[in-house]
């Protein structure tokens, strides 16, 4: 039987386990990459498992999210982390130097290689055939200490590309042509490989547009397989000996195939305020646009910039249009500037921001009330663009380039040529030395912190029987954004988990955390997919330190999932769907926790006397970990 490309890297990676789907492996992790927003806690909890150095070959430690400096949170937290990753081993990529995905992508990922990122973007890097998926912070911390990563085995779905893109359709419409036909829950335990001919018309920069946005389906990972494209790119990046071929067997296998003619697509967008809500950008033709916001780790290469540079030339923007650009990379910056590609930009009245994610986790660049803002970007949750009533649409930068020219939605068919498709060219200047690489012994190095580093704490195990109530009855789909809110504010405080559990659910229900610290302990219930989008494991701690002991749902997505099991919450799955609508907020339940056995059921009692079964998709190891207190005081347990 002839393999695909995901089994191929997952058998030369496997450390345990059957690769049947659903049934757990373990994997050896070859690269880890973090970003500000939640490096502080990873590397805290790296720290606290005791090692000298990270045992990956390679980690790399960015900071791109948190750099608005509003105080001393901020720069405290990125002089933490500079000091953490000499002191340990970890290549440090300061602020301003760019996103993490796009770096990632342009200087350390290679193909054939496992990376784990505390960002749920990290299959970026499967645009250069890297086996690239999210993570909880614990979880890249325990990778950094030689530690397996396990996951379900996925399904591979096979997405089979024909074709060519036409006229103005851009690698964005692929993904959310995707997204439309599969919805946020449609990726769930799988992984999304692509293949057919029209593979190689897709350049690495392409690819990896596709693959980042791959996360909003749901799914583990997707990958591309490593071709004559990707040869190419690594050339260009300076970094030729990273290329390995890797394509799939010719009779290679798939649990599923998807087809999809690149020909046929047409420019798309994503309506508020899911990224499945995809309709074609002509359907929309009339509603006025107050902003556009070109840029984020889905659509921030040289190319996406060039051809924005191309669409602009010689125009301007209507004032009523507020136009944000948020390069990738310095490199990237540093291309345009040598082609003079920057001057149309600022000349049709862009704002040319810093590189680093900006206003895509609403730091900075807010819409204006109710605002309608068309961005390049792969989330537009409801509110976090930090204006709680904006519009976010979410298209290529061809798309939002053209539309803020128009100042409204416009139809295609009256945008005239497309400028013509961009190509890297063969030499690509470096900005390897703007890296902080570690010294061979960093045992002498101090780690500096600051006042908002505060230490973690320990949990308690888990009680034999839980009895609380369920402070908190939510629906489906809910993101790690509702739970744990981004912005300025909320984000600075990443380090400070007392401090900043004080904003769980604060955008869905104010009164959440007073009714939690009444009680002490408590419940949530939510719906389907719930706890999809981020990976910030924020959404986990803060609960937890607030004293949620369970989340009861119709179903969970995968980070979120297992950042549960990391900091010891129950994930328990509603048996009958419908008894959803027999538990309100208010409603008092004991579970019997100590009876749990991997998948199966348990009645929990509700305060009526009513039976409600319950079951669960936890392995043997990670009921041990809840019952633990979570995977540090397990880890901990297991090394004493
Ligand atoms: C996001 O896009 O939501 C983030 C901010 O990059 C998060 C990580 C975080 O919350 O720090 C993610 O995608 O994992
Ligand atoms: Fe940054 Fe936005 Fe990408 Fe998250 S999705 S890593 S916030 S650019």
């Amino acid at each position: 039987m002839g393999k695909n490309i995901t089994r191929k890297i997952i058998e030369k990676h496997l450390l345990g386990g059957e690769m049947t789907p659903g049934s757990e492996i373990d994997l050896k992790i070859d690269q880890t990459l973090t970003q500000d927003a939640t490096g502080t806690m990873a590397y805290l909890q790296f720290e606290a498992i005791g090692l000298d150095r990270v045992k990956t070959d390679l980690s790399v430690s960015y900071v791109d999210h948190n750099t608005l400096q509003m105080g001393f949170r901020n720069p405290d937290d990125h002089r933490y982390l500079r000091t953490v990753a000499e002191r340990y081993g970890v290549v440090f990529s300061p602020p301003g130097t760019g996103i993490c995905h796009q770096l990632h992508l342009e200087n350390f990922a290679k193909p054939g290689a496992t990376l784990i990122g505390s960002d749920s973007h990290t299959p970026t890097a499967g645009g250069i055939g890297s086996l690239a998926m999210g993570a909880g912070g614990l979880s890249v911390a325990l990778a950094m200490a030689g530690e397996a990563y396990s996951i379900p085995m996925p399904k591979v779905v096979k997405v089979n590309l024909t074709g060519r893109l036409q006229g103005w359709a851009a690698a964005k419409d692929v993904i959310l042509h995707l997204l439309g036909m599969l919805t946020v829950k449609g990726g769930v335990g799988k992984v999304f490989e692509y293949g057919g001919p029209g593979v190689e018309t897709l350049t690495v920069p392409e690819r990896a547009t596709i693959t980042n946005m791959g996360a909003e389906l749901g799914a583990t990972t997707s990958i591309f397989p490593s071709d004559e494209q990707t040869k190419r790119f690594m050339a260009q990046m300076g970094r030729p000996e990273d290329f390995v071929e890797l394509l799939p067997d010719a009779d290679a296998e798939y649990d599923e195939i998807v087809n999809i003619d690149l020909s046929a697509l047409e420019p798309l967008v994503a309506q508020p305020h899911m990224p499945d809500l995809v309709v074609p950008v002509r359907e929309l033709a009339g509603l006025r646009i107050d902003q556009c916001a070109i840029g984020s780790c889905t659509n921030s290469s040289y190319a996406d910039l060039k051809t924005t540079a191309r669409i602009l030339e010689g125009k301007r923007v209507p004032a009523s249009t507020d136009l944000l650009i948020s390069p990738g990379s310095k490199q990237v910056v540093k291309m345009l500037a040598a082609e003079n590609l920057l001057e149309p930009l600022l000349d049709a009245g862009a704002r040319l921001l810093e590189c680093t994610c900006g206003p895509c986790i609403g730091m900075g660049g807010s819409p204006t009330s109710e605002g309608v803002s068309v961005r390049t970007f792969n989330r537009n949750f409801e509110g976090r663009s930090g204006t709680q009533d904006a519009k976010i649409y979410l298209a290529s930068p061809e798309t939002a380039a053209r539309l803020a020219l128009d100042g409204e939605f416009t139809d295609p068919a009256t945008w005239g040529e497309r400028p013509e498709r961009v190509e890297l060219p063969d030499s690509v200047p470096s900005i390897r030395d703007l890296f902080v690489f570690p010294p061979k012994d960093g045992s002498g190095v101090e780690v500096l912190r600051g006042p908002n580093i505060v230490a973690l704490e320990r949990f308690e195990e888990l009680p034999q029987t839980v009895e609380a109530k369920v402070l908190l009855k939510v629906e489906d789909n809910i993101t790690t954004d509702h739970i744990l809110p981004a912005g300025p504010q909320i984000t600075a405080l990443r380090s400070n988990i007392p401090a900043i559990s004080e904003y769980i659910f604060s955008r869905v229900d104010k009164e959440f955390v007073g009714r939690m610290k009444e009680a002490g302990k408590g419940v949530i219930l939510g719906g389907e997919n719930y706890g999809q989008g981020s990976s910030r494991e924020h959404a986990a701690l803060g609960p937890r330190h607030l004293g949620v002991k369970a989340v009861v749902t119709k179903s969970l997505a995968r980070i979120h999932r297992a950042n549960l099991i990391n900091f010891g919450i129950l994930p328990l799955l509603l048996v009958n769907q419908d008894d959803y609508g027999k538990l309100e907020q208010g409603t008092g339940l004991t579970i019997p926790a100590s009876k749990l056995q991997p998948g199966q059921p348990v009645n929990m009692i509700t305060d009526s006397g009513e039976s409600i079964p319950v079951t669960n998709d936890l392995t043997e190891k990670e009921l041990r970990i809840i019952q633990s207190g979570g995977l540090l005081n397990a880890v901990r347990d297991r090394q004493s």
